[in-house]
């Protein structure tokens, strides 16, 4: 029998179990994660992940590296003028600038990070110099700018006529209004300009990876909260709260409101329930309630999901909303998946 046909006959043998033993379901079906495997395994937030995790694999899939597909995965999304919550294209703050944070994590527990970075296409790689070529881990504004410079980035404009525009729409009532999933809205909408249900205000892509030794990297990198106050930052560039990384156990990334995932240093949280034994999705949900009892009402209206992979090659994601998605691609399998949510 095919290894997906034995899995699918042991998902769903599960899944009429559960009709009968209710809370147990998620017990045992943790049991069953799609992938067990050692072989290379990229995952990343949201539908577009899809594409990122396809530049990842140009180098997992040839045996390189986790740390530099990672980084090639979410240059993907950042150079996308169309995709208006990451890099060039990204929605402004509120003054009408582009501010880019973002952070990357290798399995030597490095890692780099650049907050409130403009005029830069790919804060992840000026992210992985500053782990890469300074004593520092984190740069942030006019001094990531000025070391991204001198590394020799190219200054641009990233406020593309759609975004100057979104911001302009914006700008009537400056409403500060979470927009659940507003990332995939975006995404589908993407090419007109439009703005989806209102004025958005937080977008990522969180991408972690698996390679071919079984080493693990992360990469996070994001325009933040649309119309943010300027100088604002979010959880995505914070190590600990939008990406960990820890190669003895697996690793973890973060969507949604920053704030919140801040408030329970998210990520690494996730990485240290996977660390007392519990399965990736398990630790994400765990995550995600822990949002709940510290802000029971405010989470009721806003979007965070964690995405988790282990050193095993499972995987997981949940979310405090419908409609968060998440995308994984390894040898077997490539495919985007809707995570489970508390509401
Ligand atoms: C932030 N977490 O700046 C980011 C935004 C995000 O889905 O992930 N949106 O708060």
């Amino acid at each position: 029998m095919s290894s997906t046909r034995r899995k699918f006959l042991q998902t769903s043998v599960f899944s009429s179990l559960g009709l009968f033993t209710g809370k147990k379901l998620l017990a045992a079906s943790n049991r069953f994660y799609p992938t067990v495997t050692n072989e290379p395994i990229v995952i990343s937030t949201w539908d577009f992940g899809k594409e990122a995790n396809a530049e990842a694999w140009t180098i997992l899939g040839k045996g390189g590296r986790a740390l530099d597909a990672v980084e090639a995965g979410v240059k993907i999304p950042e150079a996308d003028p169309k995709n208006q919550s990451i890099g060039y294209g990204g929605l402004p703050d509120r003054d009408g600038r582009v501010t880019l944070d973002a952070c990357i994590m290798d399995e030597h527990y490095n890692c780099g990070s650049v907050m409130c970075l403009e005029y830069i296409m790919h804060p992840i790689s000026v992210a992985r110099l500053v782990m890469e070529k300074t004593p520092h881990v984190v740069l942030v504004g006019d001094g990531a700018l000025q070391f991204a410079l001198a590394n020799g980035f190219k200054k641009q404009d990233l406020l593309t006529p759609e975004s100057k525009k979104a911001w302009k729409e914006w700008l009537k009532t400056s409403k500060y209004e979470p927009v659940i999933n507003i990332e995939n809205k975006l995404h589908k909408s993407a090419g007109n300009g439009a703005m989806p249900g209102g004025p958005s205000n937080h977008d990522t892509i969180g991408m972690i990876a698996m390679d071919g030794t079984g080493n693990l990297s992360g990469a996070c990198t994001t325009s933040g909260m649309a119309f943010k106050m300027h100088g604002r930052v979010g959880d995505s560039p914070i190590i600990g709260a939008g990406l960990y990384v820890d190669n003895e156990v697996g690793a973890a990334t973060s969507t949604g409101v920053g704030e919140e995932v801040i408030r329970i240093v998210g990520s690494h949280l996730v990485v240290e329930l996977m660390r007392q034994g519990m399965m990736p999705e398990e630790a994400c949900k765990a995550a995600v309630e822990r949002i709940i009892s510290r802000s029971p009402e405010r989470a009721k209206t806003l979007q965070v999901g964690f995405i988790a992979l282990n050193k095993k090659g499972q995987y997981g994601g949940y979310a405090l909303q419908k409609g968060f998605t998440y995308a994984v691609k390894s040898g077997n399998e490539e495919k985007v998946i809707p995570a489970k949510s508390i509401y």
